[in-house]
Parts: structure tokens; C-alpha cells; sequence
């Protein structure tokens, strides 16, 4: 069976049980004792070499960083359904996705996600900076969504799932999604798809 590390309240870890969710796919969480500082551990090292989570273990294969394993269970799991609009095969669809992906680990994660884990935890992080590039992007993206109805494609792929979580949770980090209409439409579809799970601290309107 699949295992998962992490933690419940982790955007990154929570991305990765929306999709097995979504897919239906059974695992195994493991939580992290992160106080005891498990996640440094020479056990968890051999894992994940960041020492970081999630970290995603299917009998063999062993991946890291959770925009890889959105793209390992959508390739390897979703292309047993009869159309993988997850991650699909065409070679614009797959670039378009990445992309997505990129912004996932990128302006969302270092902007909204360190916002968050600076007021809610006590990271490390120039909260001020974090906060108004995280004005900015959400900005942009409201852009985007107003002629878009999903992120990457004209369906719900992975790159939704990797941005959704931080940008749910970004009030947590004290960046307000007052007055984003298209955002929280896209939230509404996210959060009405079949085997939709949601996480400690994001809001449903
Ligand atoms: N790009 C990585 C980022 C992983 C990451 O920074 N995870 C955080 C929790 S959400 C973490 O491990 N924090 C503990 C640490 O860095 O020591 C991913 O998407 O998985």
C-alpha cells in the first residue's frame, strides 16, 4: 500500500491526500513527529533529502516534493480512467500544467504558504515582503481565472491541486481574498468535485 509522510497541517501534504481522495486511492498516512524533529532524522534523510514533507512511498519507488507527486499518482493512477484530464498526455496540455506547477512551488508557495507558516508557526520569513508579493500574485491570477474556468486546461488537472491549498489558506498568513470573485468561484468547483477533502484552517463561504 501507498505511504504518505507528513502533516495535517500542511498545505503541501494536503494537496497530495486531495488528489488520492479525488483518485480514490488507498495509502497509508504517516504523521511526522515533527517535534521530535523526525523529519531530520537519518531514517527520514534516506527518504526525503530536504527533510522536508510530504514524501510519498509506493512499495520501491520513493518521491519527494509534492508538485513530483501530484504528477507521479496522476500518470501512474489516473491513466487507468477512461479520460486522465489530471495530467493528460498532450504535449501543450503537460507544459501548460507545469507551468502551474512551477507557480505552485513558486510565487504561492514562497509568498502565500510562508506568510502563513510565519504567523501560524513562527517561521522564519520577511512577513511584509511575503505579503505583498502574495497581494500580487493573487492578483494576477484573479486575472486569470476571470477568463479561465480552471488553471491549465478547460478541466480540473493537477496544476489546480497544487495551487489550491495555500491560496485557500492564505488569510492564515493575513493576506485578505476579500473581493476575488473568480478565485472563490474556482474554489466553489474545486470544493464540489467528487471525493473533494478539505484541511484544518481553510474556510468554506
Ligand atoms: N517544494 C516542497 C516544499 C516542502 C516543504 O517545504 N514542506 C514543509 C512543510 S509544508 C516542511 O517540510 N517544513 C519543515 C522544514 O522545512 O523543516 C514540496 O512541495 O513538497
Amino acid at each position: 500500500m501507498i505511504k504518505l509522510y507528513g502533516l495535517d497541517v500542511s498545505g503541501n501534504t494536503y494537496k497530495v491526500k486531495l488528489l488520492l481522495s479525488l483518485l480514490n486511492i488507498k495509502y497509508q498516512f504517516i504523521k511526522l513527529d515533527v517535534n521530535n524533529q523526525q523529519h531530520k532524522s537519518d531514517a527520514y534523510l534516506k527518504l526525503n533529502p530536504r527533510g522536508e514533507f510530504p514524501t510519498l512511498e509506493d512499495k520501491t519507488i520513493v518521491i519527494w516534493d509534492s508538485q513530483a507527486i501530484l504528477v507521479y499518482l496522476a500518470k501512474k493512477h489516473a491513466s487507468l480512467l477512461e479520460e486522465n484530464h489530471w495530467y493528460p498526455d498532450d504535449a501543450k496540455d503537460m507544459a501548460l500544467i507545469t507551468q502551474w506547477l512551477t507557480v505552485a512551488n513558486g510565487e504561492i508557495f514562497n509568498f502565500l504558504g510562508k506568510a502563513r507558516s510565519k504567523l501560524k508557526f513562527g517561521y522564519e520569513c520577511d512577513l511584509e515582503l511575503a505579503q505583498t508579493q502574495g497581494n500580487r500574485t493573487l492578483k494576477w491570477i484573479e486575472r486569470h481565472l476571470s477568463n479561465n474556468s480552471w488553471l491549465a486546461t478547460d478541466k480540473p488537472s493537477i496544476a489546480d491541486i497544487a495551487c489550491y491549498p495555500y491560496i485557500a489558506l492564505c488569510e492564515e498568513g493575513g493576506i485578505s481574498l476579500d473581493g476575488y470573485s473568480a478565485i472563490h468561484g474556482w474554489f466553489q468547483k474545486i470544493e464540489s468535485l467528487s471525493g473533494y477533502i478539505t484541511m484544518p484552517g481553510i474556510k468554506h463561504r
